[in-house]
């Protein structure tokens, strides 16, 4: 046990002390008798330590929900209503509040909507952020810029706003911001922390934006904050309008006879996949490290969409070149040709590596995909209806 020698200085409203031993500048706010460092420990006292999570109703947020509960943590996620159900991630870990001991809580709230931000801080009391929220599709950041702009660029700068409030309130935070290897567009790969930005689309530009929004507020304020670049990762819970999921979707439908072709855009692209559940993993390593930094997360191997579609489509049996079509509305203005990740930092400094190989991503994908295009068959053959799922702009 070491004792913080820190005083909190409400002028400056952070105010690290020269000299101070102990591990505790990232939980400066805290007055010297309140603080008992030791390890890992919660500086927040005995109690489960308590997560917040913008973008807990994504492929990510539920994975990293899962994770934090087993791990005995209080899971806080920011919902948005929405006039259809749009929790279905989280199913099987929802609970209903009113029962006794319930670990996960959901707040209406919104990236775009600041006081609401402040509000869910105020509520959930958080010792870690993970910052998830987003319009995270690039193609779709073309067609509405300003909004994607709204909610990747200046929605984690209100966050960040909120947080510097709630510290100078005395509350130690933790946050981690999801950047993207989007980020690095047009550079050439390998690509590491090292390597220089160069965006190709509004989504890309925004996700730099708050990848030094960030920067700046744990340089300025002393705020423990972690960017992790995060290379594709997929999964069974991917949203169905990204490429690898349309194609485990599509193939698996057209085994089964539901469809006759799947419409594509670029299949030259190359892209570096992991499984999303390793993913996640890395996010909570990032934020238990006792300095904050930024980290490259990846497989280090690339792999072009037609090497996908080769893959989903021989664990199905199928020649794709027979009902794959190229449509140009799934063509960017700007694409990004090639990224391939260097994880060494991660690695070396928290141990990160990735579990799954992509054969087995391929194919826990379509097996998924198969086992739901199966039940769609079983339904239309006892007659009853079962409506596409957002049929029109996949
Ligand atoms: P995702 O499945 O698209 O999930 C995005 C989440 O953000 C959803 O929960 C969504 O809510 C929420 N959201 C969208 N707009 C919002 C707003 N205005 N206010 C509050 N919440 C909002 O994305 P993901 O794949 O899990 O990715 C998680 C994060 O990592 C994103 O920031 C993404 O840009 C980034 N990232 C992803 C990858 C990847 O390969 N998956 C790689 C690098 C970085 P709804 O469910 O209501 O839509
Ligand atoms: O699956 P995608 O849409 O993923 P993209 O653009 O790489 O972005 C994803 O990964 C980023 C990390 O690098 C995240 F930050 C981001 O939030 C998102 O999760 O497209 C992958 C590639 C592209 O080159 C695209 O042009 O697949 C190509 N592609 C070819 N046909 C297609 C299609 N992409 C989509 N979505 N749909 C197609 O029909």
């Amino acid at each position: 046990m070491t004792t913080c020698l820190i005083l909190w200085n409400s002028a400056t409203s952070v105010e690290i002390a020269a000299g101070c031993g102990c591990k505790c500048k990232w939980w400066p706010w805290r007055r010297k008798d309140e603080i008992r460092m030791s390890g890992q420990g919660n500086p927040n006292g005995n109690r489960s330590r308590r997560a917040l999570i913008t973008g807990i109703t994504g492929q990510d947020g539920s994975f990293l929900a899962e994770f934090l509960l087993a791990r005995g943590y209080e899971v806080h996620g920011v919902v948005r209503r929405a006039s259809t159900f749009n929790t279905e991630r989280l199913d099987a870990i929802y609970a209903d509040p009113h029962n006794q001991g319930v670990r996960l809580s959901l707040h209406y709230g919104d990236i775009t909507d600041g006081a609401a931000l402040r509000r869910t801080l105020d509520r959930a009391q958080p010792d870690e952020i993970y910052n998830l929220a987003a319009q995270s599709h690039v193609r779709v950041s073309f067609d509405q810029a300003e909004y994607t702009a709204d909610a990747v660029a200046t929605g984690t700068l209100r966050l960040l706003e909120a947080v510097r409030d709630y510290t100078v309130a005395g509350h130690a935070v933790r946050l981690y911001q999801a950047g993207s290897s989007e980020m690095y567009g047009a550079a050439r790969p390998p690509q590491d922390e090292n390597t220089t930005f160069y965006p190709r689309s509004p989504y890309a530009a925004s996700k730099v934006a708050a990848h030094w929004y960030a920067v700046n507020y744990r340089e300025a304020y002393k705020l423990f904050i972690c960017n992790g670049i995060l290379f594709n990762h997929e999964s069974e819970r991917r949203g169905e309008t990204f490429v690898t999921r349309k194609i485990t979707r599509g193939l698996a439908r057209i085994k089964m006879g539901l469809q006759e072709n799947l419409y594509l855009g670029n299949l030259n692209a190359k892209r570096d996949w992991g499984y999303a559940k390793d993913y996640v993993e890395a996010m909570w390593m990032m934020l238990q490290q006792t300095e904050p930094g930024d980290f490259v997360v990846a497989t280090g191997e690339s792999h072009s969409v037609s090497d996908f579609l080769d893959l989903a489509a021989s664990y199905l049996g199928l020649d794709w070149k027979k009902y794959v079509k190229e449509d140009p509305r799934y063509l960017r203005p700007t694409e990004v040709d090639c990224l391939c990740g260097d994880a060494a930092k991660a690695r070396a400094k928290l141990g990160w590596v990735p579990k799954v190989t992509f054969p087995q991503l391929v194919k826990l994908m379509v097996e998924h995909d198969l086992e739901l295009a199966g039940q769609e068959t079983t339904l239309t053959k006892a007659g009853h209806q079962v409506a596409q799922r957002g049929a029109s702009q996949r």
